[in-house]
């Protein structure tokens, strides 16, 4: 289990400085290109989907290899490769950011996550717990009519290798021009290149997967609904009920990681009632069969 992981790294968790405010807020379905399906056909995204809505990309299911084979470079021992299905879904283009989540704060007066002085706008929101993003979900399923929830953690594999078979969805080597990750050791934000930023990036600044989907590897972890279980013995491809108090999975590496760590294989467990700096979410919505 990776848990210990989360623990023990003090050295980044004070702001040093002020990111910068964005005053361009997410505008929901503005394309930012990567609008070929995957190669392999194992599933492929259509904006024309009936009933999406704005901001999703719909992703036809199939069945993958979900983990990393045991040569991969940074590899854990719970990421052993195992056959997975998963049904159509619609995904989040990007993760949720502070002012999306503000709005519901706002609504139903909740207190407003804490910044840290990053911003919010258009910046992941972060230090929200579990119970917070699937409050979110049902709260934005009451506004729209419509059904959000978290991801799976198969869901959120499955969309986030957008049908590649290498470490990281751009290849097999890790690059500050495709995410917004830390250090190549802890710990710590890490500038260079195209990764302008110490600490959390405004949603959409790196380009999108194969499927159309940003910031899946870095920027914020992101929240399923699954309870982590090293060994993959099926919950993976399951909520977890809401008073079940075991670790949720936890995926896709931040700013704060080094790069093996934001692989879509990687996997994290953290407790479902408690919040982080480099802690996230997005959102899936379920279509009408
Ligand atoms: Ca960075
Ligand atoms: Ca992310």
């Amino acid at each position: 289990m990776n848990i210990h992981m989360r623990f023990g790294r003090c050295c980044w968790q004070t702001p040093t400085g002020l990111a910068a405010v964005l005053a361009v807020f997410m505008l929901a379905g503005i394309a930012h290109g990567g609008e070929k399906p995957s190669p392999d056909g194992a599933g492929k995204r259509n904006p024309q989907k009936p009933g999406l809505a704005p901001g999703m990309v719909f992703i036809e299911g199939g069945c993958f290899q979900m983990g990393s084979p045991p040569d991969e470079a940074g590899r854990w021992k719970d990421e052993h490769r195992h056959r997975v299905c998963v049904r159509d879904f619609a995904i989040g283009k990007y993760e949720v950011t502070f002012e999306e989540y503000d709005r519901f704060a706002e609504a139903t007066g909740r207190k407003k996550p804490d910044d840290l002085g990053w911003g919010r706008g258009d910046l992941p929101v972060i230090n929200i717990n579990w119970h917070d993003a699937v409050a979110y979900a049902a709260w934005l399923s009451s506004e729209q009519g419509s059904h959000f929830r978290l991801p799976t953690e198969a869901e959120w594999e499955y969309a986030a290798r957008a049908g590649t078979v290498t470490a990281y969805s751009w290849g097999n080597d890790a690059g500050h021009d495709y995410a917004n990750y830390g250090q190549d050791r802890c710990c710590g934000g890490q500038i260079e290149g195209k990764d302008r930023w110490e600490f959390t990036s405004p949603v959409g600044s790196f380009p999108p997967n194969p499927w159309g989907l940003h910031d899946m590897a870095g920027n914020v972890e992101e929240w399923t609904c699954s309870r982590y279980d090293e060994h993959y013995g099926g919950a993976e491809a399951a909520c977890a009920a809401w008073n079940d108090n075991g670790y949720r999975a936890v995926r896709g590496g931040s700013w704060g990681d080094i790069p093996q760590w934001v692989r879509p294989a990687r996997r994290e467990a953290y407790w479902p009632t408690r919040g982080r700096y480099n802690i996230g979410f997005r959102l899936v919505q379920d279509l009408p069969r």
